[in-house]
Parts: structure tokens; C-alpha cells; sequence
């Protein structure tokens, strides 16, 4: 089935830029881009359809490459404390933070748990991600965490979206370990990743390296095992302190390091060494109220590749639109407008380890595409929240809601 959309501008976003293509065309074949360019040039074939696109400026999907959308109740009583001058620190100390994400998430049914996060992925899906990531780590004991996992995977069948499943077993210590981290480490390295690898539940492996949760030592054992199992690791490093976690992630060549506002400029040059992806997210930065900047000059100076994304999580970043985090990523980073798209399209296309078929706009890619009713590609970036007349295509297919 080959398929023509016309009468619209693209930004492609190949290797992170616009690279606009203005009154353009695209042909897809089934669920590929087959080919894109001027419209005058598109060549003439029998097509099955042919869209009217009506100016529309098309982009890639957008892709949010790290989220923690599976997690039951929600922690807008902790945001009322916060407000009043108790730090996230102190709430996690008394139990509360990661910890009662984790009694909420054990005590849901896996079908309760579906059903909550489905409201909130289809939020996301409204404002035009065609791709995701999703984390376990509110589980944190092998059933738990499988139970998580798999809804992840059944999001993915039920809705018009790709999931990328991530095991974050390696989140927080669960109350039954307490003060026995290393024997934590131990069970997820010898039993929970084996088994959940085992039964095809884990896409990427990742933890939460931090003075208030894993030691880089303790990562790297988790790392090991990954690399054994064949899975590719992401770390959420340098968040609220220096670690030099980012660093460790890039020796073992992860797919990206995540948060990093304290990451230094050694970080930075390890981490484009690597090609390893900066995943930055504002609206944790954002609603934590943190006032340390990720060093753009260094992550710019060195190249090293950046992506923007919603943490969507009950905790630090109860975010459900990656557009705007995309503003976030503009006027509390001072990232371009352009960047900020790139960030939620090819560079968190490799992020997830998709970089070669997801992100952009080329011949022999997904044909995943946005054509947005506005006026340029910066207005992505500019419009705070609201819902931007558009349609979706996922595959090749129209599954705008
Ligand atoms: N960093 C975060 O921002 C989330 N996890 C992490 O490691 C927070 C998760 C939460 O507070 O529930
Ligand atoms: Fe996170």
C-alpha cells in the first residue's frame, strides 16, 4: 500500500536539525517512508491515497524517552508539603517519596495499574508521541517489577504508540533490604534481571545512581549483569549531586545518561566519547524547583547529543505533555527551539537505541509523523500546554484520536 501526503511543509529533523523541505511531499509504503522531498518532485505512482495535508508542517513523532508512566496513587499530598518548606530529601527519609509510590504500586492489580497509566499515556498520545519509554522501579521485588513491566508491554499492544520497556529494579532499596543495599544489588543481579530479561520484558536496564539510592559501585555491578544479559544500560546520574555516574555510564557505552544538572565537563567529554545521549528533563528540574543548570556550554562544546523528556512520575515530574517540556527545555535551559525538537525526536530515537529507524523524517525509516496545524516548527516549543489541531500517523497510518 503506497500512500501520498502533499500539500504540507516538513522539518525532517535529520541528524538534529530542521532541514525544512517547504510545499514537500511524502510517499509511504506500508509502515516505511519510501520517500520524502518538494512536492514538484514526487514521483507519480498508482497511489492507494492520497492526504491533503493543508499546510500542515510535518515532524517525526515525537518520542519521550524516559518516563515512569506505571505507578499506582499519585503524590500531590507530598507536593502540599513541599510547598510549606519540607524537602524531597526529608519526605523520602520518612518514608514517604519513591517509598509510598512503591506500597501504592505493590498494593494495585496489574489491570488497576493498566488503567491508570493508560489515561495518562493517552495524554501524552494526544499531544503527539508516537514512541515511549517506560521504567519499572516502583515494584522493586521480582513480581512487582514484572507486574509493572508488563503492563508497560500491554500499553504497547493496546495503544497506537511503541514502547520501549526499561527494568529500573535499581530505583530505590525496598523496605524488606533495609540497610542491606548490597545485598539489593545482589537479588536484582542474580535473580530479578535474569528472570524478567528471560522473559522478553526488558528492553533497557537502568538505575538511580545517587547519595539517596545506588553507588556507582553498586551500578556498575547491576551494569555487569546487563551487559551479560546483552541489554543495553541508561542511568539517571548526577540529579542532586556529582557522582560522576554519567561517566560510568558512558565506560559502559549507555544508551543515555539522564537529569545530570550536576554532571562536570570530564562527564561531558566521557559521554561524547561514547555517544552516549544527555536525556534532559525540565519538568523535574522544573517542580523540584532546582536551581543547578546542566552544563549546555559543555554538552554543546563537546557534542554530545541531547534529548528532552517528561520523567512523567508521580514524584518530581507529574508532567503529561512533552511539548511542554519542550518550552521548559527552551526558557529554563536556554535551549533553541530547535534543539528542544530535536531533543524529543532523533536524539531520543537513540536514546532508546532507535536511532536508526525512529526520529527523523528519511527514506527507509518508520513513517511516524505529526502534521501540526501552526505556523512554524519553533511554535512546538512556544504554546504553553493546550492542544494543537493536528493529525497523528503511526506506522503509516492515520491514528490521530
Ligand atoms: N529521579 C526522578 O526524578 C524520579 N526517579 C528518579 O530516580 C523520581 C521518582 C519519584 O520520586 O517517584
Ligand atoms: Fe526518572
Amino acid at each position: 500500500m503506497k500512500t501520498l501526503w502533499q500539500h504540507c511543509h516538513v522539518a525532517t529533523m535529520a541528524n538534529g536539525k530542521y532541514s525544512i523541505i517547504e510545499d514537500a511531499a511524502m510517499v509511504t509504503a506500508g509502515s516505511l517512508i519510501e520517500w520524502v522531498g518538494p512536492r514538484s518532485q514526487a514521483p507519480t505512482a498508482d497511489y492507494t491515497q492520497v492526504h491533503d495535508l493543508q499546510g500542515a508542517w510535518v515532524t517525526p513523532g515525537l518520542i519521550d524517552c524516559h518516563t515512569h508512566t506505571v505507578f499506582g496513587g499519585n503524590r500531590s499530598g507530598e507536593f502540599e508539603q513541599r510547598l510549606e518548606g519540607v524537602s524531597y530529601a526529608e519526605i523520602a527519609a520518612k518514608g514517604g517519596g519513591i517509598a509510598s509510590t512503591v506500597r501504592a504500586t505493590r498494593a494495585a492489580s496489574e489491570d488497576e495499574l493498566f488503567l491508570s497509566a493508560e489515561k495518562r499515556l493517552r495524554s501524552l498520545l494526544r499531544d503527539g508521541v508516537t514512541t515511549v519509554e517506560i521504567k519499572s522501579g516502583y515494584g522493586l521485588d521480582l513480581a512487582n517489577e514484572r507486574k509493572m513491566l508488563r503492563v508497560a508491554r500491554r500499553l504497547g499492544e493496546a495503544l497506537p504508540v511503541s514502547v520501549r520497556a526499561t527494568c529500573l529494579a535499581a530505583h530505590a532499596l525496598p523496605p524488606e533490604y533495609k540497610d542491606r543495599a548490597d545485598d539489593y544489588i545482589e537479588h536484582i543481579c542474580k535473580e530479578m534481571l535474569p528472570a524478567l530479561a528471560a522473559e522478553g520484558l526488558v528492553d533497557a536496564v537502568d538505575a538511580f545512581c545517587e547519595y539517596l539510592a545506588f553507588s556507582p559501585e553498586q551500578v556498575e555491578r547491576v551494569f555487569k549483569v546487563a551487559q551479560q544479559l546483552g541489554l543495553p544500560v541508561k542511568l539517571h546520574a548526577e540529579q542532586l549531586s556529582s557522582l560522576h555516574g554519567s561517566s560510568l555510564a558512558a565506560r559502559y557505552h549507555a544508551l543515555s545518561a539522564d537529569h545530570l544538572e550536576f554532571m562536570t565537563e570530564e562527564d561531558a567529554i566521557a559521554m561524547a566519547a561514547a555517544g552516549t545521549v544527555a536525556v534532559l528533563l525540565p519538568g523535574a528540574f522544573y517542580f523540584l524547583r532546582e536551581t543547578q543548570l546542566p552544563p549546555m556550554d559543555a554538552l554543546r562544546k563537546h557534542g554530545v547529543k541531547i534529548a528532552i523528556a517528561s520523567d512523567l512520575n508521580p514524584g518530581t515530574s507529574p508532567a503529561l505533555s512533552v511539548r511542554l517540556m519542550l518550552n521548559m527545555a527552551c526558557t529554563l535551559f536556554r535551549m533553541t527551539p530547535e534543539e528542544a525538537l530535536a531533543g524529543a525526536t532523533q536524539h531520543a530515537a537513540t536514546a532508546l537505541g532507535l536511532g536508526d529507524t525512529h526520529g527523523s523524517l528519511e527514506v527507509g525509516k518508520v513513517a511516524d509523523f505529526v502534521a501540526w496545524q501552526i505556523d512554524r516548527p519553533a511554535d512546538l516549543a512556544y504554546w504553553l500546554g493546550g492542544e494543537l489541531d493536528k493529525r497523528v500517523v503511526r506506522h503509516g497510518v492515520d491514528v490521530t484520536v
